[in-house]
């Protein structure tokens, strides 16, 4: 039997697992036990955090035998599971979820009204951990769900980041970003195990030595090493008794470290050591899709995988374990770019640990690697200059370029006559500087490469990594992406899913393609009129939280038209925007009867990467126009903008249900797959978008009648660029357009200064690189039939239904079934 987290057991001494009593009684009992002999402090005198922790630390109780037996069960079966290498996992809060898989929400309920503690006081005070940047993140969190729920087994390995992605505000209209001190009050969903620390290796050199056979090797000799504090989550199935685990590193100094310079007398110093070695999970990286290149990322990337290796290796596995086995037990699955260190990582562990000949080494490598790519934006693929790789990990380079010398012969023999096509296709970049290019390295050594919606998958094959996908056809396949149910649906429509749940039973929560059964509902004027309701019951659910969260003041009986996502202008929030002025610009000049415009609340959230000068300005431009609107009494409140700060998981879960309308705009051929589109989809938008991402089978699902598809698709763009794209073209012959930029450059939306946005616009008229005014008019155009189809509200509620009924396909729980049949081969396991 292995060795635990916790010390030495065997299976003969492993005593029972204490189960927790199910009732209300027995809940308030560990409560106040919680609160007394855990918070160390007597009811009356508890703030609320203390009642929040405590009641989190009772919740997570009731957990704790499934989460035990699940490891017991585990390592009795030896049973292959999925590694999911992420630096992000964006959880959103604990709590429901948690009580939906405890199913205890009616007993916390009752058992802290007894006490005369509202729960959803206690719910407010949790601090969501927000470490990931967006759609990347929360995907790997969905995926996590799913696999507990489905049986299977799963670790995910991340980083425990101190500061999360940044807290956003504004000041003036403008972004300004607070550090998010996501642990300053506690945080009771995570188990330490400052035991169970691993050390990884930074920098030094490479030596040749002779092993005891005489035969030549190389080695490391690092200069430097920090240790790995893994921290456990739990991550609790969906009536499946399962829970799986997450484990989040932690950086520490090492003791070696401090020791020596403390000899040295220079305390300072040895504090100093300290905080260096920590800052390596001390923050998120706030970029989506635009990484830096920074030296420190790079040291997370290797810092998480290399953790996480020894992990799976020395702790997970069984003492003795015959490495050749591991593709038996094991898939580590590199979500995007970011893990992909781990790869020669593998290799260094097998060949200079392990003493495994290359080919040996290198064969199971393969095997034990699959490769998610999220991006199209040639921008977002990863390099790091081989001056940077070769200073921080110079054993890694060295096998990064064995691994490469060894694939270009390989296709000097395929290609002979060649060349071209083998250098287009070395891991390693000439050009701007000598780097490495970290997807390359991954299409190489994983078994598999998938992008991330159909469409996606194809641009891969075709256009991203087309040499590749010409070399190894088979490599090559799609998983769309999908959301969990549980959080996006059941946890936050509770309306729409009792609703659901009373037409086709609960089934659906685990089996969402049984939504198909609300399909004839959508004609049913009784079931339409409920489902308005909720709908009408979600904005002002909604209305209320902005009025409480931002003094934001919105009506529950307009349109609600929602664009929620990074800011990033191949999104296109300048598209919408245009519209929007364009409309009032229309009203102003009396062009446009108010009696005509469809009452609207335009909903934005959007955080911008610090460093993104252009995002920013954007932002600042929604918040001013959104200010000369709302302040506008001649619109009487017809169209309102609501632009909240500091969009995360939390509100997501409340504005999501609240939408009539979903903003997938991009331009096609730019987003992967986009996640948001489904989420809406699911709870009964209708969605307005492009060609794009899986925008594309969300149309195909849903039937073009019940989908506002507009603009350029892939193939149009691509000629229009290659043609060479004039946007003032589109300025000078569209009339309407050229009066909602020019309006936007007259300063009406800054108290009359022309400078402050002209940067935006300037950019728009000379270069708009995501074709915004090409796309323009057939935007307009296509709100023009959201406003005739959403006057009349019995259609409309038909199409919203029918988007829910066909939505199932966007369960995450498909996309983890696509995984396990095409890639990981990884069948669910009983969990007792
Ligand atoms: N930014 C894609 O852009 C996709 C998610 C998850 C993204 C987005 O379209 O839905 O991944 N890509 O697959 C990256 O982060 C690199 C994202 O979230």
């Amino acid at each position: 039997i292995r060795r635990g987290y916790g010390g030495r057991v065997t299976a003969e001494t492993i005593p029972p697992i204490a189960v927790r009593e199910h009732t209300v009684d027995a809940f308030v009992r560990e409560f106040l036990r919680e609160l007394n002999f855990g918070q160390g402090v007597d009811l009356t005198r508890a703030s609320v955090n203390d009642k929040y922790l405590a009641m989190a630390r009772t919740v997570r109780h009731y957990l704790m035998t499934r989460w035990l037996s699940t490891l017991r069960r585990q390592s009795e079966l030896q049973a292959k599971s999925v590694a999911y290498l992420s630096a992000e996992f964006l959880l959103g809060r604990q709590l429901d979820n948690a009580l939906l898989a405890a199913d205890l929400e009616d007993i916390v309920t009752e058992g802290l009204a007894s006490l005369g503690i509202e729960l959803d006081e206690l719910r407010q005070a949790e601090v969501e951990p927000g470490l990931g940047n967006g759609g990347l993140g929360r995907l790997a969190a969905c995926f996590i769900d799913s696999l507990a729920t489905m049986n299977v087994p799963c670790i995910g390995y991340g980083i425990r980041y101190e500061y999360g992605i940044f807290q956003q505000t504004f000041v003036d209209g403008e972004q300004v970003e607070k550090p998010d001190d996501w642990l300053r009050l506690g945080s009771p969903w995570e188990f330490p195990h400052p035991e169970s620390a691993v050390t990884v290796d930074f920098g030094g050199s490479v030596e040749q030595y002779q092993d005891d056979d005489g035969v030549v090797k190389r080695r490391w000799v690092p200069g430097w090493s920090v240790l790995g504090v893994p921290y456990n989550y739990m991550v609790p199935g969906y009536e499946s008794g399962r829970v799986n685990t997450l484990r989040l590193w932690s950086a520490r100094a090492t003791r070696a470290f401090d020791l020596e310079i403390f000899n040295s007398g220079d305390y300072a110093e040895a504090v100093r050591a300290q905080t260096f070695a920590e800052n390596i999970s001390k923050v998120l990286y706030p970029e989506d899709s635009t990484p830096q290149g920074k030296e420190l990322r790079l040291q997370q990337q290797y810092f998480f995988v290399a953790c996480s290796i020894k992990d799976f290796v020395d702790q997970v596995l069984p003492q003795g374990f015959d490495l050749h086995k591991l593709p038996e037990r094991i898939v580590f699955q590199l979500n995007d770019t970011h893990p992909v260190i781990a790869v020669p990582e593998l290799m260094r562990v097998l060949v200079d640990e392990k003493g495994w000949d290359w080919d040996d080494a290198w064969a199971t490598t393969q095997q034990c690697f699959a490769y998610t790519c999220h991006t199209l934006l040639p921008e977002a693929l990863e390099v790091w200059p081989v001056e940077l790789l070769g200073r921080l990990l110079p054993r890694h380079l060295e096998i990064i370029y064995r691994i490469n010398e060894e694939f270009l012969e390989e296709l000097r023999e395929a290609y002979p006559d060649d060349e071209l096509r083998v250098r287009r296709m070395s891991i390693i970049a000439e050009y701007p500087v000598r780097a490495v290019r970290m997807a390359y390295l991954a299409t190489v050594a994983g078994s598999k490469v998938n992008g991330v919606a159909a469409l996606h998958s194809q641009l891969l094959r075709d256009k991203v990594l087309d040499d590749f996908a010409q070399h190894w056809p088979e490599k090559f396949t799609n998983v769309t992406n999908g959301v969990t149910p549980r959080r996006f649906l059941k946890l936050s429509n509770p309306g729409l899913s009792g609703l659901i749940t009373e037409a086709i039973g609960d089934g659906w929560v685990t089996d969402l393609d049984r939504l198909k059964g609300l399909e004839p509902l959508a004609d049913d004027a009784e079931f339409r009129r409920r489902f308005r309701e909720i709908k009408h019951a979600n904005k002002l659910r909604i209305a209320d939280v902005l009025e409480r969260r931002d003094g934001i003041v919105v009506d529950p009986e307009t349109l609600f038209d929602v664009m929620v996502k990074r800011l990033h202008e191949y999104k296109r929030q300048t598209l919408k925007l245009l519209h929007i002025v364009s409309l009032y610009e229309q009203i102003t000049t009396g062009r446009l009867a108010l009696a005509d415009v469809t009452p609207r609340t335009f909903a934005f959230g959007a955080k911008a990467a610090p460093g993104y000068v252009m995002a920013k300005q954007i932002i600042a431009l929604i918040n001013a126009v959104g200010r000369t609107l709302n302040e506008d009494t001649s619109l009487e409140g017809r169209l309102r903008i609501a632009f909240p700060a500091n969009y995360n998981v939390t509100l997501a879960e409340t504005l999501i249900p609240a939408a009539d309308l979903s903003e997938q705009i991009s331009l096609a051929g730019k987003e992967a797959s986009g996640t948001g589109n489904m989420k809406f989809m699911l709870n009964g938008a209708l969605t307005i978008g492009t060609d794009d991402g899986a925008n594309v089978e969300i149309r195909q699902l849903v039937g073009d009648e019940n989908f506002f598809l507009f603009g350029l698709d892939e193939p149009q763009v691509a000629e229009i660029v290659e043609r060479g794209y004039q946007p003032s073209a589109y300025y000078e012959t569209n009339a309407d357009l050229r009066r909602a930029l020019d309006l936007i450059l007259s300063g009406a939306f800054s108290g009359g200064d022309r400078h402050t946005f002209e940067p935006v616009v300037a950019n728009l008229l000379h270069e708009d690189r995501f074709l915004a005014l090409a796309d323009f008019q057939a935007y307009v155009d296509a709100q023009a039939k959201v406003d005739v189809a959403y006057a009349d509200q019995e259609a409309w509620t038909r199409s919203a239904v029918l988007n829910v009924a066909r939505g199932g396909f966007f369960s995450s729980d498909r996309s983890m079934r696509d995984y396990i049949d095409r890639i990981w081969h990884t069948p669910p396991v009983s969990p007792s």
